[in-house]
């Protein structure tokens, strides 16, 4: 069985909800941040982040993309991307690349006193320059939804939807103001949040709400 090495409200969000919606038997280890920042959690993921995903043979899985990648190829039948080879497969492959590589980490390179940060005057230059550019990154989701929605593959409800959902919980300045510039994107973020599979999940994190990141400690 799948062990889910998880925080509230943190990167293991998305891999929980997915877990969650493909009803696939797992494990769950909820960790404070000191656990996930102590050196023995290095040797599960080796920069000491989540999400991390244990497997039965002892050894463990990081990198959000590479565990969705690795979650919805092992369980296809549970049709959260499509058809491994297909060319759909392939566009879904660079969607999630796009979530994982730039908007994740832009948009947490925005927040105050991000894990990236050097000093505090770099981390404000940083911050200003990071909230910017995801907006512009935002903006492409945003079009793609009106161009292809209602989800981010079209007809088909993916695992794309859950991680973008996931960072629309840290959008910049706040979810909400994120919400009222894209609303395209909450309208589809208000659609994952409706999904009656994940409802534990997001009750457990915290989030069924707009705002309820950052959790209360
Ligand atoms: N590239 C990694 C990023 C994961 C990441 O940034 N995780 C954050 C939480 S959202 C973390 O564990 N941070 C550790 C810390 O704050 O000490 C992935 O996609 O899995």
């Amino acid at each position: 069985m799948y062990k889910l090495y998880n925080v509230k409200a943190w990167g293991s969000l998305s891999i929980h909800c997915l877990l969650e919606e493909m009803e696939v038997p797992y494990t769950n280890i909820w960790m404070t941040a000191e656990q996930v920042r102590a050196p023995e959690f290095r040797a599960i993921s080796p920069l000491g982040q989540v999400p991390a995903l244990g497997l039965a043979d002892g050894r463990a899985l990081f990198e959000s993309a590479a565990i969705i990648t690795f979650l919805v190829t092992a369980h296809p039948d549970k049709a959260m991307a499509p058809a491994v080879g297909s060319e759909d497969f392939g566009e879904f492959l660079s969607w999630l690349q796009f979530l994982a590589t730039n908007l994740y980490i832009t948009n947490n390179l925005a927040f105050p006193g991000s894990i990236y940060a050097a000093d505090a005057a770099h981390d404000a230059f940083v911050a200003g320059k990071a909230a910017e550019r995801a907006d512009s990154y935002w903006q492409l989701l945003e079009d793609r939804l009106g161009a292809e929605g209602p989800w981010l593959m079209g007809e088909d409800y993916s695992a794309l939807d859950i991680y973008m959902f996931m960072i629309t919980l840290w959008g910049r300045p706040s979810e909400a103001e994120l919400r009222a510039r894209f609303p395209r994107i909450a309208a589809h973020a208000g659609a994952v949040r409706a999904r009656p599979k994940l409802k534990a999940a997001l009750e457990a994190h915290g989030v069924m709400e707009v705002g309820g990141y950052p959790p209360a400690a």
